[in-house]
């Protein structure tokens, strides 16, 4: 099945992506209402959260009415194009809900199931609406910010590394991945927690992290960044040959990612879940 040049779907993504970072950006103004908790009470969403998505959903649907929707806040929905948009509308909530200015649109588009395993992904926008950030990439163009491309950083040993990483919603695992970031805070420069895998991803990608790591997260937290860190050079994936995925995502560049790969999985097996965790 035919479909749009990358570089135009990527047009479509920037556009819609800064129409919702200017709604996200005027909700934030005006004062947040969290709508409801999901997964347990610190997971919350808030009332811009769905509005903002309910925003995305329409521009697309009215550009693309034949391509699939996998969103966080919404219920998928299939198309017909064998195109499907992976939207987190506020990726970092939380940060979001505190006014910590680490909040971001994620649009990307894909091809295939929106599953990150299968998926190809074509295009993706990353909008932080209070810094006026806009992170671009398509398949094979490279890896933008504004009109600047952006290149991971190269040749940094593992015990320089500024690492980033995140943590989940659940308590249980949350103690869990504090043991390996315990493990490892002697091994790097230092650890970074910026609240949103999109962001993270992106900071790889224009060389503010040399190296980013998470377990847990969502195909809409990352689909876009994962793609904006490979076009700037990076790794992005699992263990050995595994794709990135909620089991785990590691990004960096290609060398750092083998010196950092043996060292996670000791850390894995040093500190097993206790409570099961995969
Ligand atoms: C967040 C991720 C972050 C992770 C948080 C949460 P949300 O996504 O971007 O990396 O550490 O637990 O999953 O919930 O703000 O869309």
């Amino acid at each position: 099945m035919t479909h749009p040049a990358p570089t135009e779907l990527l047009d479509l993504a920037r556009t819609v992506a800064l129409t919702a970072g200017a709604l996200a950006h005027r909700r934030r103004t005006e004062g947040v209402e969290i709508a409801a908790s999901k997964s347990s009470p610190e997971d919350i969403v808030t009332a811009a959260d769905r509005e903002v998505e309910l925003l995305i959903r329409g521009l697309l649907a009215d550009a693309r009415p034949n391509d699939g929707f996998y969103g966080e806040e919404s219920d998928a929905s299939g198309g017909s194009s064998g195109l499907t948009w992976v939207v987190d509308p506020i990726d970092g909530t939380v940060n979001y809900l505190y006014g910590i200015p680490f909040y971001a649109v994620s649009i990307a588009v894909v091809q295939g199931d929106p599953d990150p395993a299968s998926w190809n992904s074509l295009a993706g926008a990353v909008v932080n609406p209070t810094l006026g950030e806009v992170f671009t990439a398509s398949e094979g163009s490279g890896a933008w910010l504004g009109d600047q491309r952006l290149h991971v950083n190269h040749d940094v040993p593992l015990s320089l590394a500024l690492a980033g990483t995140g943590f989940s919603y659940e308590a249980a695992r949350r103690v869990w991945q504090a043991n390996v970031v315990g493990g490892l805070i002697g091994q790097v420069r230092d650890i970074r927690r910026i609240g949103s895998a999109a962001l993270d991803l992106c900071a790889v990608a224009c060389g503010r992290l040399d190296l980013y790591f998470e377990r847990g997260l969502n195909p809409w937290d990352h689909a876009a960044g994962a793609l904006i860190a490979r076009e700037a050079g990076a790794r992005v994936g699992a263990l050995q040959a595994d794709a990135e995925g909620r089991d785990l995502l590691i990004a960096a560049a290609p060398a750092l990612y083998d010196q950092f790969e043996p060292v996670l999985t000791g850390l894995f097996e040093r500190f097993p879940s206790d409570a099961g965790l995969r």
